[in-house]
């Protein structure tokens, strides 16, 4: 006779007693998340149970999770966290990206985007032009401007500051989400002052919050091939830390897909989750997949593209590894609407915005579209069986009539 009794994850043992005789010749334990057929993979069974009780997964658990391939399982696991912080609702918002030069001194070999100022394609935006693109198709008012740009040699800071400042003066109700933290590194080497000084002056100017580009890998191994010139891990988190310190908000990313390893990843995400457990300044955290085409690092990887089972594993793991980040975003311009869509199901909450003209992805092959109207965003949550809530970039819901466009704070 075989017995079999259920242990939790606890160790215990659940489940009926067993009452019958002769004793039985075999006992098998079989944990209790075998109750839950969407786990196929032993490794995960004790993993889930942690999720469920709602406990911190450690470096290891997160090791194990990148090299499962139950992705179905990782994204049961993703979603019940999802749809605990955020039931159906997923948002999205309307914004523009400026990015007003690509000239950059860094060479850093994961990037199409920067040129050499006398390279051909190189450009700087005029203030005016800048201020005149940030208006253009004003049909469907945008709520947040993304401004990001290469590390220019010889553009004064003051041309930055008089960049916010110009942009809050003619659309004041706009949200400039601008610079990374490697820009913001660069200024302060480049008018050595120290960060908060370059941070608080740029708050003054109008900046109201950090995206999260920059971050790519913080593994010094890593860092070395793919951005050699680039701030490392302590300053990209310290301009972090001193934002959220003065009272803005920002984003985090991670750059996956290329010599980066599965414990490299688990580093990179619970070096943002411990600066998160000190200051909670991070709104979202953004998976990027990593695009080879035009870029010196794509001559360096063994494979082509990242594939849409990574993708969606990478938005799964951050959900369950970053359980102080409030957002998991999926960046349709990086992993295209249709694979954002499946994403909203896999740990998601976010599909970003209208965008309206991306660089640094198209000139390293995106094939994706410049930009998705508000219908469009809408379209894809509600198809995935998700609720479409237009935030602006503080979360705060927006409204719309024909006429106006309100943000509830
Ligand atoms: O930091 C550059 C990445 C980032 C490539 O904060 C590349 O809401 C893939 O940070 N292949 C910039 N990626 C984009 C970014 C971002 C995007 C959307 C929303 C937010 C936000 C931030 O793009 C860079 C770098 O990691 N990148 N080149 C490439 N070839």
């Amino acid at each position: 006779m075989i017995a079999i009794l259920q242990v939790g994850h606890d160790g215990f043992r659940r489940g009926p007693r067993l009452q019958s005789y002769p004793e039985p010749d075999k006992i098998i334990f079989l944990p209790m998340t075998a109750n839950r057929p969407q786990i196929e993979d032993p490794a995960l069974q004790p993993i889930a149970e942690k999720v469920f009780a709602g406990e911190r997964l450690n470096f290891e658990e997160g090791v194990a999770l990148f090299k499962s391939s139950d992705l179905l399982a990782l994204g049961y696991l993703a979603h019940h966290v999802r749809e605990k912080l955020h039931g159906k609702r997923t948002y999205f918002n309307v914004n523009r990206h400026i990015n007003p030069t690509n000239v950059c001194v860094a060479s850093c070999k994961l990037c199409a985007f920067g040129r050499k100022p006398d390279a051909p394609g190189a450009y700087t935006m005029a203030l005016e032009e800048a201020y005149r693109i940030a208006g253009e198709n004003w049909s469907e008012a945008v709520t947040e401007f993304h401004i990001v740009g290469g590390l220019h040699p010889d553009l004064p800071f003051q041309y930055y500051l008089d960049l916010l400042r110009g942009l809050k003066e003619r659309f004041p109700g706009v949200h400039l989400k601008a610079f990374t933290a490697v820009e913001i590194g660069y200024y302060a080497h480049m008018t050595r002052r120290p960060v908060r000084e370059i941070l608080r002056q740029m708050k003054d100017a109008g900046l109201d919050s950090l995206p999260g580009g920059g971050a790519e890998i913080f593994a010094p191994r890593v860092r070395r091939v793919i951005c050699d010139h680039k701030i490392g891990a302590y300053t990209w988190l310290k301009v972090h830390r001193l934002a959220h310190e003065l009272g803005m908000h920002s984003n985090a990313t991670m750059l996956y897909g290329h010599i980066e390893s599965d414990e490299d990843r688990v580093d990179h995400l619970l070096q943002l989750r411990k600066l998160q457990d000190e200051t909670h300044g991070f709104q979202t955290f953004i998976p990027l997949a990593f695009h080879p085409a035009n870029t010196e690092l794509g001559k360096l990887v063994p494979h082509t593209e990242t594939t849409g089972f990574m993708d969606l594993k990478n938005v799964a793991v951050a959900r369950l590894l970053l359980d102080n980040f409030p957002h998991i975003k999926a960046y349709w311009i990086m992993m295209t609407p249709r694979v954002a869509q499946i994403a909203l199901r896999f740990g998601a909450d976010d599909i970003d915005g209208t965008v309206v003209e991306e660089k640094i992805y198209h000139d390293a092959g995106a094939r994706t579209p410049q930009s998705l109207t508000r219908q469009e965003l809408i379209r894809l949550i509600r198809e995935a069986g998700c609720e479409p809530f237009e935030r602006d970039t503080l979360y705060h819901p927006v409204t719309r009539t024909e006429t106006t466009v309100t943000v509830h704070v």
